[in-house]
Protein backbone atom coordinates (compact mmCIF):
# COMPACT_ATOMS: atom_id res chain seq x y z
CA UNK A 1 0.00 0.00 0.00
CA UNK A 2 2.97 2.09 -0.15
CA UNK A 3 3.17 3.74 -3.59
CA UNK A 4 7.22 3.55 -3.76
CA UNK A 5 7.13 1.96 -7.50
CA UNK A 6 9.45 -0.58 -6.04
CA UNK A 7 7.03 -1.88 -3.86
CA UNK A 8 4.31 -1.59 -6.62
CA UNK A 9 6.52 -4.30 -8.64
CA UNK A 10 6.93 -6.30 -5.31
CA UNK A 11 3.06 -7.26 -5.18
CA UNK A 12 1.87 -6.78 -8.97
CA UNK A 13 4.71 -9.76 -9.22
CA UNK A 14 3.39 -11.41 -6.43
CA UNK A 15 -0.38 -10.97 -7.33
CA UNK A 16 0.41 -12.56 -10.66
CA UNK A 17 2.20 -15.59 -9.15
CA UNK A 18 -0.40 -16.46 -7.22
CA UNK A 19 -3.41 -15.83 -10.35
CA UNK A 20 -1.76 -19.03 -11.10
CA UNK A 21 -5.26 -21.11 -11.27
CA UNK A 22 -6.58 -18.55 -14.36
CA UNK A 23 -3.07 -17.74 -15.49
CA UNK A 24 -2.61 -21.79 -16.46
CA UNK A 25 -6.15 -21.34 -18.09
CA UNK A 26 -5.77 -17.85 -19.82
CA UNK A 27 -2.06 -17.87 -20.25
CA UNK A 28 -2.02 -21.42 -22.15
CA UNK A 29 -4.47 -20.76 -25.13
CA UNK A 30 -2.07 -17.93 -26.21
CA UNK A 31 0.43 -20.37 -27.85
CA UNK A 32 1.20 -17.89 -31.26
CA UNK A 33 -0.87 -19.38 -33.29
CA UNK A 34 -3.16 -17.66 -35.70
CA UNK A 35 -6.30 -15.60 -34.18
CA UNK A 36 -9.34 -17.71 -35.94
CA UNK A 37 -12.90 -18.18 -34.68
CA UNK A 38 -11.65 -21.64 -33.14
CA UNK A 39 -9.27 -19.31 -31.17
CA UNK A 40 -11.88 -16.62 -29.97
CA UNK A 41 -14.29 -19.49 -28.85
CA UNK A 42 -11.41 -21.54 -26.85
CA UNK A 43 -10.94 -18.23 -25.46
CA UNK A 44 -14.43 -17.66 -24.16
CA UNK A 45 -14.44 -20.96 -22.55
CA UNK A 46 -11.00 -20.13 -20.84
CA UNK A 47 -12.81 -16.94 -19.39
CA UNK A 48 -15.79 -18.88 -18.26
CA UNK A 49 -13.42 -21.25 -16.53
CA UNK A 50 -11.41 -18.91 -14.81
CA UNK A 51 -15.04 -17.34 -12.70
CA UNK A 52 -15.46 -14.58 -15.14
CA UNK A 53 -19.32 -15.90 -16.09
CA UNK A 54 -21.59 -16.51 -18.77
CA UNK A 55 -22.17 -13.05 -19.61
CA UNK A 56 -19.27 -11.24 -19.11
CA UNK A 57 -17.63 -13.32 -20.64
CA UNK A 58 -19.57 -13.07 -23.49
CA UNK A 59 -19.59 -9.35 -23.82
CA UNK A 60 -15.62 -9.83 -23.61
CA UNK A 61 -15.38 -11.39 -26.83
CA UNK A 62 -17.78 -9.54 -28.89
CA UNK A 63 -15.99 -6.17 -27.79
CA UNK A 64 -12.54 -8.43 -28.62
CA UNK A 65 -13.89 -8.91 -32.02
CA UNK A 66 -14.77 -4.96 -32.67
CA UNK A 67 -11.26 -4.55 -31.62
CA UNK A 68 -9.93 -7.19 -34.09
CA UNK A 69 -12.22 -5.50 -36.59
CA UNK A 70 -11.03 -2.25 -35.58
CA UNK A 71 -7.90 -2.11 -35.17
CA UNK A 72 -6.97 -4.97 -37.84
CA UNK A 73 -4.73 -7.28 -35.49
CA UNK A 74 -3.59 -10.09 -36.16
CA UNK A 75 -1.57 -11.60 -33.86
CA UNK A 76 -2.36 -13.24 -30.43
CA UNK A 77 0.24 -10.76 -28.77
CA UNK A 78 -2.08 -8.02 -30.09
CA UNK A 79 -5.01 -10.16 -29.33
CA UNK A 80 -3.69 -10.58 -25.38
CA UNK A 81 -3.38 -6.62 -25.51
CA UNK A 82 -6.83 -6.08 -26.39
CA UNK A 83 -8.21 -8.08 -23.77
CA UNK A 84 -5.98 -6.83 -21.34
CA UNK A 85 -7.55 -3.46 -22.25
CA UNK A 86 -10.70 -4.89 -22.36
CA UNK A 87 -11.17 -6.44 -19.22
CA UNK A 88 -9.47 -3.05 -17.16
CA UNK A 89 -12.40 -1.30 -18.63
CA UNK A 90 -15.05 -3.47 -16.97
CA UNK A 91 -13.22 -3.43 -13.69
CA UNK A 92 -12.85 0.09 -13.80
CA UNK A 93 -15.35 0.97 -12.25
CA UNK A 94 -14.51 -1.11 -9.44
CA UNK A 95 -11.77 1.08 -8.33
CA UNK A 96 -11.77 2.90 -5.60
CA UNK A 97 -10.01 4.74 -2.86
CA UNK A 98 -11.16 4.14 0.44
CA UNK A 99 -11.54 7.52 1.94
CA UNK A 100 -11.74 7.86 6.11
CA UNK A 101 -10.96 11.30 6.34
CA UNK A 102 -14.90 13.00 5.92
CA UNK A 103 -15.72 12.15 9.37
CA UNK A 104 -14.09 11.45 12.55
CA UNK A 105 -14.29 8.80 13.83
CA UNK A 106 -15.03 6.91 10.23
CA UNK A 107 -16.75 4.49 11.27
CA UNK A 108 -16.24 0.77 9.07
CA UNK A 109 -17.77 -2.30 9.78
CA UNK A 110 -16.94 -5.61 8.19
CA UNK A 111 -19.32 -8.90 7.30
CA UNK A 112 -18.89 -11.48 5.09
CA UNK A 113 -19.37 -15.77 5.21
CA UNK A 114 -17.49 -17.74 7.53
CA UNK A 115 -13.80 -17.80 7.11
CA UNK A 116 -14.00 -15.45 4.59
CA UNK A 117 -11.03 -13.33 5.89
CA UNK A 118 -13.14 -10.39 7.86
CA UNK A 119 -10.76 -10.39 10.62
CA UNK A 120 -7.75 -10.96 9.14
CA UNK A 121 -8.55 -8.21 6.59
CA UNK A 122 -9.25 -5.76 9.59
CA UNK A 123 -5.29 -6.42 10.89
CA UNK A 124 -4.38 -5.16 7.96
CA UNK A 125 -6.44 -2.06 7.60
CA UNK A 126 -5.67 -1.37 11.02
CA UNK A 127 -1.72 -1.57 9.76
CA UNK A 128 -2.48 0.76 6.93
CA UNK A 129 -4.31 3.12 8.53
CA UNK A 130 -1.74 3.53 11.24
CA UNK A 131 1.17 3.82 9.19
CA UNK A 132 -1.02 6.82 7.69
CA UNK A 133 -0.98 7.98 10.63
CA UNK A 134 -4.52 7.76 11.91
CA UNK A 135 -5.59 6.04 15.03
CA UNK A 136 -7.72 3.23 14.79
CA UNK A 137 -10.08 1.62 17.02
CA UNK A 138 -11.59 -2.43 16.87
CA UNK A 139 -14.94 -3.57 17.93
CA UNK A 140 -15.16 -7.45 18.44
CA UNK A 141 -18.88 -7.88 16.79
CA UNK A 142 -18.16 -11.45 17.22
CA UNK A 143 -18.71 -11.93 20.92
CA UNK A 144 -19.74 -15.55 21.63
CA UNK A 145 -16.84 -17.67 20.07
CA UNK A 146 -14.03 -16.55 22.56
CA UNK A 147 -11.28 -17.52 19.35
CA UNK A 148 -13.16 -14.73 17.60
CA UNK A 149 -12.19 -12.26 20.44
CA UNK A 150 -8.69 -13.77 20.94
CA UNK A 151 -7.56 -13.46 17.15
CA UNK A 152 -8.72 -9.85 16.95
CA UNK A 153 -7.06 -8.55 20.56
CA UNK A 154 -4.11 -10.63 18.82
CA UNK A 155 -4.41 -8.39 15.76
CA UNK A 156 -5.02 -5.13 17.88
CA UNK A 157 -1.71 -6.12 20.29
CA UNK A 158 0.29 -6.30 16.64
CA UNK A 159 -0.72 -3.06 15.70
CA UNK A 160 -0.82 -1.45 19.07
CA UNK A 161 -4.06 -0.66 19.25
CA UNK A 162 -7.24 -0.95 21.70
CA UNK A 163 -9.84 -3.87 20.66
CA UNK A 164 -13.62 -3.35 22.59
CA UNK A 165 -14.41 -7.03 23.23
CA UNK A 166 -17.21 -7.95 25.62
CA UNK A 167 -17.36 -11.95 25.93
CA UNK A 168 -21.29 -13.29 24.97
CA UNK A 169 -22.69 -9.48 24.76
CA UNK A 170 -25.05 -8.14 22.02
CA UNK A 171 -22.47 -7.58 19.26
CA UNK A 172 -24.58 -4.32 18.54
CA UNK A 173 -23.94 -2.79 22.07
CA UNK A 174 -20.40 -3.71 21.39
CA UNK A 175 -20.51 -1.75 17.98
CA UNK A 176 -22.45 0.82 20.18
CA UNK A 177 -19.65 0.83 22.73
CA UNK A 178 -17.01 1.28 20.31
CA UNK A 179 -18.59 4.45 18.37
CA UNK A 180 -19.47 6.38 21.35
CA UNK A 181 -15.76 5.71 23.04
CA UNK A 182 -14.26 6.76 18.91
CA UNK A 183 -15.91 9.87 19.49
CA UNK A 184 -15.22 10.87 22.79
CA UNK A 185 -11.12 10.00 22.06
CA UNK A 186 -11.74 11.61 18.98
CA UNK A 187 -10.17 8.18 17.15
CA UNK A 188 -10.28 8.52 13.45
CA UNK A 189 -11.34 5.74 12.42
CA UNK A 190 -13.53 2.47 13.90
CA UNK A 191 -13.53 -1.38 12.59
CA UNK A 192 -16.49 -3.32 13.81
CA UNK A 193 -15.69 -7.19 12.98
CA UNK A 194 -18.79 -9.25 12.80
CA UNK A 195 -19.13 -12.47 13.13
CA UNK A 196 -19.23 -15.05 9.83
CA UNK A 197 -23.02 -15.86 8.77
CA UNK A 198 -24.23 -17.82 6.11
CA UNK A 199 -27.12 -16.02 3.98
CA UNK A 200 -29.21 -18.88 4.56
CA UNK A 201 -29.17 -18.37 8.43
CA UNK A 202 -32.24 -15.85 8.37
CA UNK A 203 -31.54 -14.76 12.09
CA UNK A 204 -27.98 -14.49 11.83
CA UNK A 205 -28.97 -12.14 8.81
CA UNK A 206 -31.53 -9.60 10.57
CA UNK A 207 -28.74 -9.31 13.25
CA UNK A 208 -26.92 -7.91 11.10
CA UNK A 209 -29.00 -5.21 9.67
CA UNK A 210 -29.33 -4.61 13.55
CA UNK A 211 -25.85 -4.12 14.12
CA UNK A 212 -25.92 -2.14 10.97
CA UNK A 213 -29.46 0.38 12.54
CA UNK A 214 -27.82 0.81 16.06
CA UNK A 215 -24.37 2.66 14.81
CA UNK A 216 -26.66 5.21 13.78
CA UNK A 217 -27.98 5.80 17.15
CA UNK A 218 -24.51 6.44 18.57
CA UNK A 219 -23.70 8.40 15.66
CA UNK A 220 -25.52 10.06 12.77
CA UNK A 221 -24.55 8.57 9.82
CA UNK A 222 -22.80 5.45 11.10
CA UNK A 223 -21.62 3.02 9.41
CA UNK A 224 -20.09 5.11 7.06
CA UNK A 225 -18.64 2.20 5.16
CA UNK A 226 -20.15 -1.46 5.26
CA UNK A 227 -17.67 -3.61 3.42
CA UNK A 228 -18.47 -7.26 2.58
CA UNK A 229 -15.30 -9.34 2.45
CA UNK A 230 -15.60 -12.23 0.11
CA UNK A 231 -13.50 -15.17 -0.69
CA UNK A 232 -11.45 -15.05 -4.09
CA UNK A 233 -11.74 -18.93 -4.18
CA UNK A 234 -15.28 -19.13 -3.71
CA UNK A 235 -15.98 -18.64 -7.55
CA UNK A 236 -19.12 -17.31 -8.55
CA UNK A 237 -20.98 -17.87 -5.36
CA UNK A 238 -19.38 -14.06 -4.55
CA UNK A 239 -22.21 -12.45 -6.67
CA UNK A 240 -25.43 -14.15 -4.87
CA UNK A 241 -23.80 -13.08 -1.37
CA UNK A 242 -22.92 -9.78 -2.50
CA UNK A 243 -27.03 -9.70 -3.14
CA UNK A 244 -27.96 -11.47 0.09
CA UNK A 245 -25.40 -9.19 1.77
CA UNK A 246 -26.75 -5.94 0.41
CA UNK A 247 -30.03 -6.65 0.95
CA UNK A 248 -29.77 -6.96 4.75
CA UNK A 249 -26.80 -4.46 5.43
CA UNK A 250 -26.97 -1.74 2.63
CA UNK A 251 -22.92 -2.97 1.26
CA UNK A 252 -20.91 0.16 0.53
CA UNK A 253 -18.05 -1.77 -0.89
CA UNK A 254 -15.63 -5.07 -1.04
CA UNK A 255 -12.45 -6.74 0.07
CA UNK A 256 -11.49 -9.80 -2.38
CA UNK A 257 -9.36 -12.34 -0.48
CA UNK A 258 -7.22 -15.08 -0.49
CA UNK A 259 -6.61 -14.23 -4.65
CA UNK A 260 -3.31 -16.17 -4.24
CA UNK A 261 -3.26 -20.15 -4.16
CA UNK A 262 -6.09 -21.42 -5.95
CA UNK A 263 -8.44 -18.75 -6.56
CA UNK A 264 -9.22 -18.16 -9.96
CA UNK A 265 -9.63 -14.28 -9.99
CA UNK A 266 -12.30 -14.17 -12.81
CA UNK A 267 -14.96 -13.41 -10.14
CA UNK A 268 -13.82 -9.84 -10.16
CA UNK A 269 -14.86 -9.46 -13.69
CA UNK A 270 -18.21 -11.09 -13.04
CA UNK A 271 -18.68 -8.85 -9.98
CA UNK A 272 -17.81 -5.80 -11.74
CA UNK A 273 -19.91 -6.88 -14.58
CA UNK A 274 -22.94 -7.95 -12.67
CA UNK A 275 -24.27 -4.87 -11.54
CA UNK A 276 -24.77 -1.04 -13.75
CA UNK A 277 -23.06 0.57 -10.64
CA UNK A 278 -20.51 -2.09 -9.08
CA UNK A 279 -19.65 -2.02 -5.64
CA UNK A 280 -16.32 -0.31 -5.09
CA UNK A 281 -13.69 -2.86 -4.45
CA UNK A 282 -10.83 -1.24 -1.93
CA UNK A 283 -8.53 -3.95 -1.33
CA UNK A 284 -7.67 -7.35 -2.52
CA UNK A 285 -5.83 -10.15 -0.09
CA UNK A 286 -3.05 -11.57 -1.67
CA UNK A 287 -1.62 -13.97 1.55
CA UNK A 288 -1.91 -14.23 4.99
CA UNK A 289 0.42 -11.74 6.06
CA UNK A 290 -0.24 -8.33 7.60
CA UNK A 291 1.07 -6.67 4.68
CA UNK A 292 -0.62 -8.82 1.88
CA UNK A 293 -3.43 -6.38 1.20
CA UNK A 294 -3.21 -4.69 -1.74
CA UNK A 295 -5.66 -1.57 -3.21
CA UNK A 296 -7.27 -2.52 -6.30
CA UNK A 297 -6.24 -1.23 -9.60
CA UNK A 298 -7.92 -2.28 -12.85
CA UNK A 299 -5.34 -2.53 -15.35
CA UNK A 300 -2.56 -4.07 -13.17
CA UNK A 301 -5.40 -6.85 -12.17
CA UNK A 302 -6.06 -7.41 -15.84
CA UNK A 303 -2.58 -8.03 -16.94
CA UNK A 304 -1.92 -10.02 -13.79
CA UNK A 305 -4.87 -12.01 -14.90
CA UNK A 306 -3.98 -12.47 -18.26
CA UNK A 307 -0.44 -13.03 -17.74
CA UNK A 308 0.84 -9.80 -19.09
CA UNK A 309 3.51 -7.50 -17.47
N1 LIG B 1 -4.09 -17.16 1.53
C1 LIG B 1 -4.81 -16.22 2.12
N2 LIG B 1 -5.40 -16.49 3.28
C2 LIG B 1 -6.13 -15.52 3.86
C3 LIG B 1 -6.32 -14.25 3.27
N3 LIG B 1 -7.12 -13.54 4.09
C4 LIG B 1 -7.40 -14.34 5.13
N4 LIG B 1 -6.82 -15.54 5.00
C5 LIG B 1 -6.89 -16.72 5.89
O1 LIG B 1 -8.22 -17.19 5.95
C6 LIG B 1 -8.48 -17.75 7.22
C7 LIG B 1 -9.75 -17.14 7.79
O2 LIG B 1 -9.50 -15.77 8.02
P1 LIG B 1 -10.28 -14.92 9.12
O3 LIG B 1 -9.78 -13.54 9.04
O4 LIG B 1 -10.24 -15.59 10.44
O5 LIG B 1 -11.74 -15.02 8.52
P2 LIG B 1 -13.08 -14.47 9.14
O6 LIG B 1 -13.91 -14.02 8.02
O7 LIG B 1 -12.79 -13.49 10.21
O8 LIG B 1 -13.66 -15.82 9.78
P3 LIG B 1 -14.87 -15.98 10.82
O9 LIG B 1 -14.75 -14.88 11.82
O10 LIG B 1 -14.64 -17.34 11.41
O11 LIG B 1 -16.12 -15.93 10.04
C8 LIG B 1 -7.25 -17.49 8.06
O12 LIG B 1 -6.48 -18.66 8.08
C9 LIG B 1 -6.54 -16.38 7.32
O13 LIG B 1 -5.14 -16.39 7.53
C10 LIG B 1 -5.68 -13.99 2.01
O14 LIG B 1 -5.78 -12.92 1.40
N5 LIG B 1 -4.94 -15.01 1.48
MG1 LIG C 1 -13.42 -13.42 12.19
Amino acid sequence: MNDTSKEKMSWFSKLKNRLEKSRVNLVGIFTGGIVDENFLEELEFQLIASDVGVEASSEIIEKLRDQIKLKGLKTQAEVKEALRDVIAEILKPCEAELKTESTQPFVMMLCGVNGAGKTTSIGKLAKHFVANDQTVLLAAGDTFRAAAREQLAVWGERNKIEVISREGADPGSVAFDAIIQGKKAKTSVVMIDTAGRLPTQTNLMAELSRIRRVQNKAMEGAPHEVILVLDGTNGQNALSQVKQFDDVAQLTGLIITKLDGTAKGGVLVALAHSRKQPLPIYFIGVGEQIDDLQRFNATEFASALIGLD
